[in-house]
């Protein structure tokens, strides 16, 4: 009996003791610093500026084809990844205010896709929501005529139900707009030389392949304990300009960074996700939620190095906001052509929320938006052409969100009541929409009505997204139009 009892005795402590390693082992595990353990030995990647011809009809016209192919990310060169026009990632396109532009887009992979062209102002019918999926082994025109201010947008699937797979095999690339005569002299604009893409992802491996294991309790989906920038992992840039210009794009699923520099230096904003800021904002950080981007400068002096790191967020440990990362390290010739930034951006009209002809509210919570997910079927919102828009967008709960609206560019009224950050100060189409926090956005829907086509508002966590976290609106031509969603 004694003997028994011992026996117990022991097992449970062998259970318990067991139990507090794998607890300890899972909670160290859900922290990554990567800080100082980059080894930065490989030359950044700069996506190619995509090629293009001039049609007939005056058109630029690109082509972009979704493949699959094999990369070196870091775990030898055989991870099966997908990409346009190459095995990762995609160029980057590049059209100027004004111009009319088409893309073939061919779906050479095995499954359904689309191209979404995110903060593109465009006609439902070209927007590459999941209405309209191109199925595998076809082909798709998109043409539009891009009228909005310079700016670094970006391009990526949005199909039903697969984005955060097909976003992290690879599918994803920029597209610059650019607006000759407007944007102001002295900003450094010379691509891949001191007009930098800075792509940021996040990865994990098993096996030398991409993994998409969760990790433990996330609530956010996929969270890699590596970071690629352009596809390259522990970069490094060769910098010979005073002033550099990062063009940086978080194009994770679910990872929101936080940029800082290695030496405390800052960061001077110069843009936001739909243009730039009204005047340079020196900072000693930038966060970026999914799907946002910023552009900064950062200021070099010869022969030194220094790096771009994300430190912690301060969201919860199983969100990835205790993890810190070394990004990118610059390295600056012993020469540097000498530079210096405007004073002055660029003119932001400011939207009036007295002119605003419908306020709306919508909050964000589960995997729900105002207690319901995406139904095909279901308008969410009916706008007229034309008039401005107040929504009101609020997180609930403990979950991050990052809140994007198709179509329009939006203006930050308030935070939690108050006056937005100097950060939000411009042209946002995708807003990290931190626990807890309200905020309310104006936009004006300017140009393209069609009842029969939907454009989204969603969670752009891309997990989120997939279930379902997104809603639909219509612009229609007058008041009192009513939607006929002709989709499928
Ligand atoms: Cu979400």
């Amino acid at each position: 009996m004694r003997r028994w009892l011992l026996g117990g005795l022991g097992l449970l402590l062998l259970l318990c003791g067991g139990g507090v390693a794998v607890v300890t082992w899972l909670v160290t595990r859900s922290a990554t610093d990567t800080v100082g353990k980059v080894a930065f030995d490989r030359p950044l990647q700069i996506s190619p500026l995509a090629a293009s011809t001039v049609d007939a009809d005056g058109r630029r016209v690109f082509d972009l084809t979704a493949q699959p192919g094999d990369s070196d990310l870091g775990h030898g060169a055989a991870t099966r990844t997908w990409g346009y026009n190459g095995a990762y990632l995609g160029p980057t396109l590049r059209a100027k205010r004004g111009e009319r532009v088409a893309v073939n887009v061919h779906n050479r992979l095995n499954e359904p896709t689309t191209v979404h062209w995110h903060g593109m102002h465009l006609p439902a019918k070209v927007d590459g929501g999941p209405h309209h999926p191109i199925p595998p082994g076809s082909d798709y025109q998109a043409a539009w005529t891009v009228d909005q201010p310079a700016a670094t947008l970006w391009y990526h699937p949005h199909p039903s139900e697969t984005t955060e797979r097909q976003v992290y095999r690879g599918l994803a690339g920029l597209f610059i707009v650019d607006e000759p005569g407007v944007e102001p002299a002295g900003l450094p604009r010379e691509y891949g030389v001191d007009d930098i893409p800075v792509v940021v992802q996040d990865k994990g491996f098993d096996g030398g392949q991409l993994s998409m294991s969760d990790r433990f309790l996330s609530d956010v989906g996929v969270l890699g304990d590596e970071i690629l920038v352009n596809g390259t992992p522990g970069p490094y840039l060769d910098v010979r300009t005073a002033l550099v210009r990062l063009r940086l794009l978080n194009a994770s699923t679910a990872r929101v960074y936080d940029f800082a520099m290695s030496d405390g230096r800052p960061l001077t904003m110069i843009g936001s996700d739909g243009g730039l800021l009204a005047a340079p904002y020196p900072t000693q950080h930038v966060r970026l939620s999914v799907g946002e981007r910023a552009e900064v400068v950062v200021a070099m002096r010869p022969g030194e190095r220094v790096e771009l790191r994300s430190q912690p967020t301060g969201l919860g440990r199983f969100q990835g906001g205790r993890d810190a990362f070394d990004v990118l390290q610059l390295r600056a010739a012993a020469e540097l052509r000498p530079g210096e930034l405007p004073r002055q951006l660029a003119d932001i009209p400011r939207l009036d929320p007295r002119q605003a002809a419908r306020t709306r509210t919508f909050t964000f919570a589960g995997r729900e938006i105002n207690d319901g997910r995406m139904d095909m079927d279901r308008v969410d919102a009916v706008v007229v052409k034309d008039t401005t828009e107040v929504w009101n967008v609020a997180n609930g709960h403990g979950t991050p969100h990052s809140f994007h609206i198709h179509d329009v560019q939006f203006q930050v009224l308030s935070v939690d009541g108050g006056a937005p950050p100097p950060e939000l100060g411009g042209w946002k189409d995708t807003l990290f929409l931190e626990p807890r926090r309200r905020f309310s956005v104006i936009a004006r829907f300017a140009d393209y009505a069609d009842p029969t086509t939907a454009y989204m508002f969603h969670c752009h966590v891309l997990r989120h997204e997939d279930e379902g976290m997104m809603g639909q609106f219509v612009v229609v031509e007058k008041e009192g139009d009513r939607p006929r969603l002709a989709h499928g």
